[in-house]
């Protein structure tokens, strides 16, 4: 079984994870210094955000040259050590691969807009005469942007962007351009990466006439992509799609198991969040309902929270409501289509549900990512910009810097009364036998030991009380049974099979189950 199904990854920011050299900003040193502490939580997989030299105005996703290491982070060398040591603790990695676009001072752009018109130079990007053309193509960062084209007083013409206008889109129509970024994907996989992120990959192409998402080109490409990999690398290199998509047009992605081996399934988390906040199963039952199967051999990825606001745009309006009703009642939370808290502050920090929504994230079909610092619950800034809240520095220590820095930190460390790193960190929850970090870790250890609920095939129930999800997870080796109350008062389930529960490690012999609100239970059961 190829790596990925077995995997669970934790997503990290090298700038905020730990910093090396008392420069404030995290580095490559710092994150190695931490892989045991990775180990020890019990993930197998770290994806990094872009760590390569940018202006920095989208956090490194504007990239400036796609084969160095921003030098506050370190240097080439430091990322092959953190490679070595990575893969020597059987830590897969996974790197950015911003291939829609680029910073507008990445040396291609500056190029393009001082070559002439129709040379190949210019033809990087996507140029117009008129601000009209793709007019069905939706505008993604609504807050900031009021249109997909940007004028250039240099080249004399407009250019395509569907993210910040500082960040044009590449001509994936120019045959070099495919040849360049191939290139720039084979850099990181000589280095040891085992996986690439595709950002924004719906949006590689541009046909009038069409929203310029998902359009059979992309696919073209993605399936040339996935063959010169496989040919070069063998099996063992892995494509990981983002693909903000609604579930049929996700799924597309994986093609016939010839183009990326894994997506995330982005119209699902916010349904697990909309079904809390019910206490109703029906919108996850909804989304799975619509989910195609998909080839053997690959994967969705799931989560919870992750870099960016909790995207609401794979939600109808009636649902984007009822979210923004239940988790952004502060406006200053909301961001574009969407909500920009991490997973402890949307729930009031409130350990039942957090831990309800863990339990099934990692019992769950799929592959689980979790974002850093979720597993002690950490807290966000509503006074930082973008999504720069969700983004400060790790809470190691209760010491000055929080064992992140000894120096001045990149950005303000989380410090108030709930959240503050005196009283939120790794160090005291480590000591805590009954702490969050604690009780995750422990789900993870399960999941590690226990095949079912990692590849298990996965049968739903549908138990009279809509309160409760109930699935189990079968294997040649063991079943698991998956029983969630999502409800704030008790719930029963009647079931015929008794074992014992993983999470309480008490028995849960056959007949009615008693769910405390919130209450869930991984039932290994008897043979
Ligand atoms: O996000 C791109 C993306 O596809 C969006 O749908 C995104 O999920 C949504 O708007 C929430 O922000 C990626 C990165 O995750 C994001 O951090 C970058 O800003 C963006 O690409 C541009 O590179």
């Amino acid at each position: 079984m190829p790596w990925y199904h077995d995997a669970v990854v934790y997503e990290t920011h090298v700038r905020s994870f730990a910093d090396g050299n008392g420069d404030g900003y995290g580095d490559f040193a710092g994150l190695t210094g931490k892989l045991d502490y990775l180990v020890d939580l019990g993930v197998s997989a770290i994806w990094l955000l872009p760590f390569f030299p940018s202006p920095q105005r989208d956090d490194g996703y504007d990239v400036s040259d796609y084969t160095a290491v921003d030098p506050r982070y370190g240097t080439l060398e430091d990322f092959g050590r953190f490679v070595d040591e990575a893969h020597r603790r059987d830590l897969k990695i996974i790197t950015e691969f911003v291939l829609n676009h680029t910073s507008d001072q990445h040396p291609w752009f500056r190029r393009a807009r001082r070559s002439p018109a129709g040379s190949n130079q210019r033809d990087f990007y996507v140029w117009s005469d008129s601000p009209d053309r793709y007019g069905d193509a939706r505008i993604i960062f609504t807050d900031s942007e009021t249109s997909n084209w940007a004028w250039d007083p240099v080249a004399g013409a407009w250019y395509w962007h569907r993210f910040y206008a500082h960040q044009p889109d590449l001509n994936y129509d120019n045959p070099a351009v495919r040849r360049a970024i191939v290139e720039v994907a084979d850099f990181w996989l000589d280095r040891g990466v085992d996986g690439l992120r595709l950002d924004a990959v719906p949006y590689l192409y541009e046909r009038d006439g069409t929203n310029c998402e998902n359009l059979p080109e992309t696919h073209a490409f993605l399936k040339e992509l996935r063959a010169h990999v496989d040919a070069r690398y063998g099996g063992e290199r892995m494509l990981l799609a983002e693909a903000n998509q609604w579930p049929a047009d996700a799924a597309a992605y994986f093609g016939d198991g010839d183009e990326c081996h894994m997506n995330y399934h982005f119209p699902l988390m916010p349904r697990m969040f909309l079904a809390l906040a019910r206490g109703q199963r029906s919108p996850i039952e909804w989304v799975l309902d619509r989910t195609p199967p998909i080839p053997p051999s690959c994967r969705w990825g799931t989560f919870l929270r992750n870099h960016d606001e909790l995207t609401l745009e794979m939600v109808t309006d009636t649902e984007r409501r009822e979210m923004y009703a239940a988790y952004a009642a502060d406006a200053r939370a909301r961001l574009n289509v969407g909500i920009r808290r991490r997973l402890a502050p949307l729930l009031e920090d409130d350990h039942r549900r957090i831990l309800l929504l863990f339990s099934l994230l990692l019992s769950m079909p799929g592959t689980p990512f979790l974002y850093y610092g979720d597993e002690i619950g950490m807290g966000d800034d509503l006074d930082l910009p973008d999504r720069d809240g969700v983004r400060t520095p790790m809470q190691w220590t209760d010491d000055p810097g929080a064992g992140f820095t000894t120096g001045a930190p990149y950005a303000p460390i989380i410090d108030d009364a709930v959240y503050g790193y005196r009283r939120r960190n790794v160090a005291a929850q480590r000591e805590d036998p009954d702490s969050l970090w604690n009780a995750v870790r422990r789900l993870l250890h399960h999941r590690r030991e226990q095949v079912a609920l990692r590849r298990g095939a996965t049968i739903w129930h549908a138990p009279d009380d809509p309160a409760v999800v109930s699935f189990t997870r079968h294997h040649p080796d063991a079943t698991i049974h998956v029983a969630a109350n999502l409800a704030a008062t008790p719930a029963t389930l009647l079931t015929e099979r008794g074992g014992v529960d993983l999470i309480s490690g008490v028995p849960s012999p056959a007949g009615r189950w008693r769910l405390p609100p919130y209450g869930a239970r991984w039932v290994l059961e008897d043979r």
